[in-house]
């Protein structure tokens, strides 16, 4: 088992999110407000919809953090749901049941597939904790991943590529053009997906391995990329292009500066792993999330109650959130990186050396 792990907790309109993350080195400074920036950087974004202007989230640690640093025992976190006022008949855990059943469950979504594992008559059992809402406790297990990361003079990036197959012209954001999509999505009724970039600097040769399938640093990545909500491709590198490619355009030729005693490659198709290990260059991973399934103008399906075909059914959603995805990309691959680090380096202590 892994000594860096972290669960969550939380339904989307539930009262509070959380997260206990186990096994970041004591010692590591803690700013609350980079990890409550990302937090805000997460919500924001060209397309959310209605319920990103009712929550502010502010993350709360309870535990494993003193005087602002960490101590080595276990981390939590909590996200309070401003919107569960709202809700609290609905999602209450005792009671008798409260509100109309969600029963139009639509294409692309948990809904079905999880009353049906789950052997539930509403999917709101499902939906709630299916909800991208969830990513809020690991974008704030990533901001403390972070600030570990901050203290191997390791950092992560991210970029948007493409929304709705228009290209990202902006360096900073997203680009008029692609806000143009978006508004013709919402326009319609309609939601669309992208395909968002991370990087990360300062990585260290030699993490993960190639010496057995679970411990390549790559298929980690993959997991932890896959992993997030509407996310339904992972590339590293050159990625699903190499197999356009010959060898000799695909591989980074590899040269030695004696000046600076250096072993260095001119380019950086790999993406910054090489046999399922860390190679020295930036780790370049991109995703692509699907266009989110709670459509305005909604598709056919089925009412699971009564089995007629019906419209499925619409909640108050998102148009697109693929710049959300990006920063919770960040922070997955925050946790995945500084697992490897604890992995390979041990530390108790941050920057524990033996
Ligand atoms: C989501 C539906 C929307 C999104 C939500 C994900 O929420 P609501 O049903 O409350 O309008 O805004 O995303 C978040 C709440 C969030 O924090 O990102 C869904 O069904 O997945």
């Amino acid at each position: 088992m892994s000594k860096l792990r972290f669960m969550t907790a939380g339904e989307s309109h539930g009262s509070t999110l959380t997260a206990i993350l186990e096994g970041i080195p004591a010692g590591v400074k803690i700013n609350l407000e980079l990890i409550n920036n990302d937090l805000a950087r997460r919500q924001q974004g060209y397309g959310r919809g209605g319920r990103m202007k009712i929550e502010r989230d502010k993350v709360e640690i309870v535990s494993g953090v003193r005087f602002s640093e960490t101590i080595g025992s276990p981390i939590t976190l909590l996200v309070k749901n401003r919107d569960w006022e709202n809700w609290q008949e609905k999602m209450s855990a005792f009671g008798e049941p409260f509100g109309e059943k969600v029963t139009a469950v639509r294409p692309g979504h948990a809904d079905l597939t999880g009353i049906i594992k789950y052997n539930r008559r509403d999917a709101r059992d499902i939906l709630e904790r299916s909800s991208a809402r969830e990513t809020t406790m690991r974008v704030a297990v990533g901001g403390i991943c972070k600030e570990y990361l901050k203290a191997h003079k390791i950092s992560i990036e991210s970029k948007i590529i493409k929304i709705g197959g228009v290209e990202n012209t902006s360096e900073t954001g997203i680009s008029e053009e692609i806000k143009m999509k978006i508004d013709e999505a919402k326009s319609k009724g309609d939601t669309l997906g992208g395909i968002f970039e991370i990087i990360v600097h300062g990585v260290p040769v030699g993490l993960g391995s190639h010496i057995q399938w679970d411990r390549r640093l790559d298929a980690k990545i993959a997991m932890a990329m896959m992993s997030i909500q509407a996310v339904k491709g992972v590339e590293i590198g050159a990625g699903f292009d190499c197999g356009n490619l010959f060898g000799s355009q695909v591989h980074d030729e590899i040269f030695y500066n004696a000046e600076e005693d250096k072993i260095y490659r001119k380019t950086n198709r790999a993406g910054g792993i090489e046999g399922g290990m860390s190679n020295g260059e930036d780790i370049i991973v991109r995703a692509v999330m699907k266009p989110i399934p709670t459509l305005m103008t909604p598709l056919k399906t089925i009412d699971i109650s009564t089995k007629n075909s019906v419209l499925a059914s619409k909640e108050r959603s998102d148009t697109c959130a693929v710049e959300a995805a990006a920063v919770v990309g960040e922070a997955m691959m925050s946790f995945v990186i500084a697992q490897a680090m604890i992995e390979k380096f041990g530390e108790d202590f941050v920057n524990e050396e033996m």
